[in-house]
């Protein structure tokens, strides 16, 4: 029933001998132990104040952290950052607690005969470049693999690219980010041929509406939308939740307005479609920054393996545009979405009126989904036909996940068809970055090989052998889990882990590395609103804990690159940062200098002559502007940004009568992703102890459920068994249930979909139809 795995069972049961633990309390390693910890931290006394950017979200709040005696042991806003103002969140406040869980790794360890044994770091080291060396020999350079993340520090991810791309010519470089972030990036790329938002979070205090398109900001990025309570407070501003759920966001919202998943493309269209209809469109805007485009459509959900998928788009004109969306008006999109003609007009209106700034935000909702470049695409069309963009208040803005989703996979490129500055395909894009990297221009690779769904399933075929897995947990968090599981333990599969905690991806590695977390160790992120912030080390790497930075360059040596990993050990992170910002040069993109970073809290890029941009293609902001107009939309050959012609498609998976339900899944705000670290702070676990079902009220009552009753969920991949919960943190609509996805003894993951957006390859883990039964 509750997935535990073996090597951690071990060591729990250790565990529960040794402090008679009750049985629920054994299914939580390491949380226990670092409430003694808590106990054992100092109190008071003098504490040196530091700064650096909050481990976890990536809203980047500024934090100061309070070290004592090597310790760090306090934590509290940063008052001088712009992002937070001094405020926290419940994680931000107990963040450190998550370096001192007791069982965090120290030791490198090398599963012998099945069995983990403790090793020096040299040798770990050197048996993971002896491995990949054999398997380039065997097997060619692309059977080797890193999957990283946007947790990733801006080094750690360089020089992950600069080792793989580089110097073996692999693109077999992944992050989790593609789980998250790949449909805002091919969003951006598509309407503007440049990514990352042109906006900035003091659009907040601009924007008079704020239409939320299907995130849970009070739980997700919960500092961010205080900033907008506080404006409703100071301003009267106007929030609306537009969602699949009821959540606490709807809650503190000025109004809720609930859709059938995946229609928000039908409600996008119709807001277009009364834009036109109502003469709302800003003319001369348009006229001058747009041009109109149409895609493939029906181009599948990229389940089947090998798929290859290449859009081609069609110039079209404002008519044909206008024509196409007569298939979207309220009245029909009603049918379709479940949302009133009247809530489509009343947003409408919002967007529509000349006196109101409007801000849109998104997250998850809209790019963990099938259509989601799409998506994505439809709701910069409504910014773009009422020229509500790149002005302070009105702003589409696409927020990210992860403390450094933007600064090092976005930003660094560390997906398989992107280098730091442009892609692998462009000639002078691997000139620029075989120059820097100080390699041969043919040792680029000029062909993408796998996205992270597909490197799971290379890993699977055997395609790829090697794979270093660092900062994500994958046996967590891939969709249609058991598949990849699976494939991780097969035959002649080696796989590395850098992690600083036991986890199910650990469970599956041939070699575990202990790693430096966070302040343990010296880098950069980089936020949603294109802020790279910098962070000292402040204490001491716990056992032999290393950075990831470090054992990267370490095996980069030992695989006979020094010439090019030639960093020193006391400064590489200045190296590297300094080395890295030579690709990023110029006005459209150039990255603030370390002394800068070192001094203010953050830097937004593109940072020319000392100053930070805070709204890109604007002259009146942008120094890269340079048509002498007002904006120039200068990521696009032509300079004008793209109105997208973009059906409704319905979602691969869809309720039928053997699997009646949809599932949804997500994050509490208590928990940081797989749980890893903040299941670790006693305060955060005791507060959200596991994972559950949330059920609708009325649903439930009729198959009588109640709370914590046992609750069988099943679809094509599986099923699960969870702890039911009505009318608990979130409500969710009839026909629908909802699982966080923090649990690793409640693995949702073994049962939802791997089907992706075929352009941006990012799957969909907000909708698949699901069977719900009473056990
Ligand atoms: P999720 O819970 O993933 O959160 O932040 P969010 O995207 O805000 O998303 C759930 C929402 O998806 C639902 O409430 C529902 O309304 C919406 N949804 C479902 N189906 C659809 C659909 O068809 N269309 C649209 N438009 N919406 C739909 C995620 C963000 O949170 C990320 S990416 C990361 S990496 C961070 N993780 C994280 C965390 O783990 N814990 C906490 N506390 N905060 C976090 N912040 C970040
Ligand atoms: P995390 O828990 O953030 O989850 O998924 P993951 O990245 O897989 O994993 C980070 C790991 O790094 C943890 O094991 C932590 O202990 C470790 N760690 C912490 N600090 C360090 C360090 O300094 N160095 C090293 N080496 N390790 C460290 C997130 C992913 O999940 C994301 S971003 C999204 S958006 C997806 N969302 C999603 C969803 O909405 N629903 C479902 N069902 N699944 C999802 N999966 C995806
Ligand atoms: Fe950290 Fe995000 Fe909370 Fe800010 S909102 S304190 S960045 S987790
Ligand atoms: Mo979730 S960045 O946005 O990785």
């Amino acid at each position: 029933m509750y997935t535990s795995l073996t090597n951690r069972r071990s060591f729990i049961k250790k565990m529960a001998i040794m402090s008679a633990m009750t049985a629920a309390a054994t299914m939580f390693p390491g949380i226990l132990f670092a409430e003694e910890q808590e106990e054992k931290l100092p109190k008071g006394g003098n504490l040196d104040w530091k700064k650096a950017p909050c481990r976890f979200c990536g809203v980047g709040c500024g934090v100061l952290v309070g070290v004592e005696n090597g310790k760090a042991v306090a934590v509290k806003g940063d008052p001088k950052s712009p992002v937070n103002k001094g405020l926290c969140c419940v994680k931000g406040y107990h963040s450190v607690m998550s370096i001192y869980g007791k069982d965090r790794l120290t030791k490198p360890l090398v599963k012998k005969n099945g069995k983990y044994v403790e090793t020096s770091m040299k040798e770990a080291l050197d048996l993971i470049a002896s491995k990949m060396k054999t398997t380039i020999k065997d097997h060619g350079k692309d059977a080797v693999s890193i999957y990283g993340s946007g947790q990733w520090t801006i080094p750690d991810g360089y020089v992950a690219s600069k080792l793989f791309k580089g110097c073996i010519g692999t693109n077999n470089v992944e992050a989790n980010a593609r789980l998250c972030m790949a449909s805002a990036v091919t969003g951006f790329l598509t309407s503007f041929g440049l990514d990352e938002p042109m906006g900035c979070y003091e659009d907040i205090d601009h924007a008079d509406v704020f239409i939320l398109w299907g995130n849970n900001m009070a739980e997700m990025h919960p500092v961010l939308f205080s900033r907008l309570l506080d404006q409703r407070l100071k301003r009267g501003v106007k929030i609306i939740d537009f969602a699949t759920r009821t959540t606490r966001t709807s809650m503190a919202a000025d109004k809720s307005i609930i859709f059938q998943p995946q229609t928000d493309l039908a409600v996008a269209n119709a807001i277009c479609y009364e834009i036109i209809k109502n003469g709302w469109v800003n003319k001369s805007f348009v006229e001058k920054h747009c041009s109109f485009n149409k895609g493939l459509t029906n181009m599948g959900y990229g389940l089947e393996d090998k798929y290859k998928f290449k859009d081609k788009p069609e110039k079209i004109d404002f008519e044909a545009y206008k024509t196409f969306l007569e298939d979207y008006t309220p009245e029909k999109v009603e049918r379709i979405s479940g949302v009133s003609a009247k809530d489509i007009k009343y947003m409408a209106a919002y967007y529509g009126d000349p006196n109101k700034k409007v801000m849109s935000l998104w997250c998850m909702g809209m790019n963990q989904h099938t259509r989601g470049t799409w998506i994505n695409n439809l709701v910069y069309n409504i910014h773009l036909l009422t020229g509500k963009i790149s002005t302070p208040g009105n702003s589409p803005f696409s927020l990210t996940g992860q403390p450094s989703a933007c600064g090092t996979v976005r930003e660094v490129g560390t997906l398989t068809h992107k280098l730091p500055h442009g892609v692998v395909m462009k000639k002078e894009h691997r000139e620029h970055a075989a120059k820097i990297w100080d390699v041969p221009v043919e040792n680029i690779d000029p062909k993408p090989t796998y996205h992270t769904v597909e490197m799971f399933r290379a890993l699977d075929r055997g395609d790829i052998k090697f794979m270093w897995i660092q900062v994500t947990n994958p046996m967590v968090t891939m969709p249609k889990l058991k598949r990849y599981r699976d494939a991780c333990k097969k035959e002649g599969r080696f796989i590395v882990v850098s992690d600083i905690y036991p986890t199910p991806t650990t469970d599956i590695a041939d070699v575990i590395l202990p790693s430096a977390m966070w302040i343990e160790r010296e880098g950069m992120y980089g936020n949603s609103e294109r802020r790279t912030q910098y962070f000292e080390q402040m204490i001491q790497p716990s056992g032999e804990a290393m950075s990831d930075t470090w054992q990267i360059v370490e095996v980069a040596k030992r695989l006979g690159y020094e010439k090019q990993f030639y960093y020193k050990e006391e400064t590489h992170i200045e190296e590297i940062y300094n080395e890295y910002r030579r690709h990023h040069e110029g006005k459209k993109h150039a990255m603030a200098p370390l002394e800068v970073l070192k001094t203010q809290p953050g830097a937004q890029w593109p940072y020319v002559d000392g100053k930070s941009t805070k709204w890109r293609f604007n002259s009146e902001y942008d120094p890269a502007c340079s048509n002498g107009e007002k904006f120039h939309f200068y990521g696009k050959p032509d300079g004008k940004a793209v109105i997208w012609q973009r059906p409704y498609e319905p979602a691969p998976e869809v309720p039928d009568k053997d699997y009646p339900f949809w599932l949804c899944t997500g994050r509490v705000i208590e928990h940081w992703h797989t749980g890893s670290m903040t299941r670790r702070i006693p305060v955060l676990h005791k507060a959200m102890p596991h994972a559950y079902v949330e059920l609708n009220p009325e649903e439930a009552k009729q198959m009588q459920i109640r709370t914590g009753d046992s609750v069988k969920l099943t679809t094509k991949r599986g099923e699960i068994i969870l702890p039911a919960s009505v009318n608990e943190r979130g409500v969710p609509e009839k026909g629908q249930v909802f699982v966080p996805f923090f649990d690793e003894n409640m693995l949702i993951n073994d049962i939802t979909l791997d089907a992706f957006c075929p352009i941006s390859k990012q799957p969909d883990y907000k909708k698949c139809s699901v069977k719900v039964e009473k056990v």
